[in-house]
């Protein structure tokens, strides 16, 4: 059997919660990530028969039943993951009863997965019946795109086409825009379905006054995603108090879409 801790998928954990400590998305024990796993490759680190323990998830996710994910742990902090792995993160399957994870490694000191599970594991649902190569689900606190949701409008067209208009890369990395919820308390089943039926349509939802969830192929579509909004949000953000002189126009919109030849929102631009 190989070393667990020099599997790609740990290292890629350790890695990315690392980087988005450092950019400060994720204060204190913020931010969660889910990273759907293949049990071919989880079998070659470890044995799929010895279950360390089993731990209820608290809701019935019937479309998951069999399928491993490495998640980071409730109440870890991500600045913690790439020193501590086995403490800070842990592997789960889905139990045949659908609403109890087993728990294959991690957790070592007793923990848990993330308070936002149902979130994580709605949304992979939602993101793999539109899409059957989504892996990732990644939570986040982003400065500018929270600081964004206390003095924008928070409808997701006006929102979007916002974005879009910050900067060039905005329309070509996140063509089909971003859901968005209204202020709700975090941690509920309420919330993570909430964010499921918005994760239908949208790569990228974000929490009014909490933060964003993006879900993706893999690490770095997903990462680019919520870099991207954070970017444009950065830029509204820089700027919200100055005259705006300069804008990209729906018709340039238009035309970067058919320069990248997007399948986008037609129906956020006034053309
Ligand atoms: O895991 O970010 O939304 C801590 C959070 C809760
Ligand atoms: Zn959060």
């Amino acid at each position: 059997m190989k070393n667990i801790l020099d599997a790609p998928f740990v290292k890629e954990m350790c890695a990315t919660t690392a980087n988005m400590y450092r950019l400060g998305w994720d204060e204190r024990n913020g931010g969660n990530i889910s990273y759907l796993l293949d049990e071919k490759e989880v079998g070659e680190y470890l044995d799929l028969d010895n279950v360390i323990r089993t731990i209820p998830t608290g809701f019935k996710a019937d479309g998951l039943i069999g399928k491993i994910f490495i998640v980071t742990g409730t109440g870890k902090y991500f600045k913690n993951v790439e020193f501590d792995p086995e403490n800070n993160l842990g592997i789960i399957r889905i139990a045949k009863d659908g609403e109890t994870a087993e728990l294959l490694w991690g957790y070592s000191d007793g923990g848990k997965f993330t308070s936002e599970l149902p979130a994580h594991l709605m949304s992979h649902i939602s993101r793999l019946s539109v899409n059957p190569e989504n892996r990732i689900i990644m939570h986040c606190h982003p400065d500018y795109t929270l600081a964004m949701t206390q003095v924008h409008e928070m409808e997701e067209r006006v929102l979007t086409r916002t974005l879009w208009k910050q900067m060039t890369e905005s329309i070509v990395v996140f063509p089909d825009g971003i859901g968005v919820l209204p202020w709700m308390v975090c941690g509920t089943n309420e919330i993570g379905i909430a964010t499921a039926e918005k994760m239908k349509q949208y790569r990228l939802v974000i929490w009014t006054l909490h933060g964003i969830y993006g879900a993706g192929k893999d690490m770095d579509e997903t990462f680019g995603l919520i870099e991207t909004v954070e970017k444009a949000a950065k830029q509204y953000m820089l700027t919200a108090n100055l005259p705006k002189v300069n804008t990209i126009s729906d018709e340039g919109l238009k035309a970067l879409a058919k320069r990248f030849e997007l399948t986008y929102r037609t129906d956020y631009l006034d053309l």
